[in-house]
């Protein structure tokens, strides 16, 4: 496995240890659900995987897209993201994967050579936190980083989520009624089995981000009564809805940050 250096004192390096299940000689951090850490660097470099980070997922989109507008790092691997091969690097290659991850109906290629690619250099682990509200609203709060996008797979137990819709918070476009902060962008919302997907990157050629320091609405549930009142949700699972399997992740600095979060709220509030 690559190796990076991570210039942190410890008990950072510790947390990204334990998060990755390798070892790690001190003690677990106090509060280490708050504490979100990008993705590593890895071996070997797949098609779509633009941060080089081993996984394909909407942090990849991004750096694309930032690439293409000249305002972000170059992708670790240009074989890898040139996704419609042209050899050029455009909008196309961000939305196929868009496509791919979301709405399925764009295969990546399988024969990208990325030997000697280095994975792209990620911020150190940093709070970052969702959470769902007593209504069912997703929010998430970064105090440092600057989310520009994020994914969300959300289940629900006892109960069912009959509508899921970023309509009303900040990921709604800057033209909708409240207007969100999202200008173009991507928004792809979805029920799916057990419960909802939504992708949602804030703007294609600027970089518009949630407000730090905040808790900003991000996708708001609807939600029916099972045989009791009690509905649990939760952000820990993967869910597939139209495109590939999604997790949660909030997309900030190039990396993918895993989100978590469960809330048993009252489905029956308002009745
Ligand atoms: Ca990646
Ligand atoms: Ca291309």
């Amino acid at each position: 496995m690559l190796q990076r250096t991570w210039n942190t004192p410890y008990p950072m390096t510790c947390a990204l240890a334990l998060l990755y299940t390798t070892s790690c000689d001190g003690d677990k951090p106090d509060d280490p659900v708050s504490l979100a850490c990008p993705g590593a660097a890895a071996e070997t470099i797949d098609a779509g995987d633009a941060n080089g980070d081993g996984a394909v997922d909407l942090a990849d989109a991004v750096v694309i897209l930032r690439a293409v507008a000249d305002g972000g790092a170059a992708p670790a691997c240009t074989a890898a993201i040139d996704l419609v091969p042209d050899e050029q690097l455009d909008l196309d290659d961000a939305f196929s994967l868009l496509i791919h991850l979301f709405e399925g109906g764009f295969s990546l290629p399988t024969d990208v050579d990325c030997a000697g690619a280095v994975p792209l250099e990620m911020p150190f682990c940093s709070p970052l936190e969702a959470r769902f509200s007593e209504t069912g609203t997703v929010e998430l709060r970064a105090d440092t980083l600057d989310i520009e996008a994020w994914s969300l797979a959300v289940t629900a137990e006892g109960c069912t989520v009959s509508a899921a819709t970023t309509a009303g918070t900040l990921g709604a476009s800057i033209v909708d009624t409240p207007a969100g902060l999202r200008d173009l962008g991507y928004d792809a919302t979805f029920l799916a089995e057990g419960g909802a997907v939504s992708a949602v990157v804030l703007g294609f050629m600027d970089a518009p981000a949630l407000p730090a320091g905040a808790w900003s609405p991000v996708l708001a549930l609807t939600v029916e009564q099972g045989d009791t009142c009690d509905c649990t949700l939760r952000l820990d699972s993967t869910v597939t809805a139209l495109g590939e399997p999604v997790e949660s992740l909030a997309v900030a600095s190039g990396g993918a940050w895993a989100l978590s979060a469960e809330a048993t709220i009252d489905a029956c509030a308002g009745r």
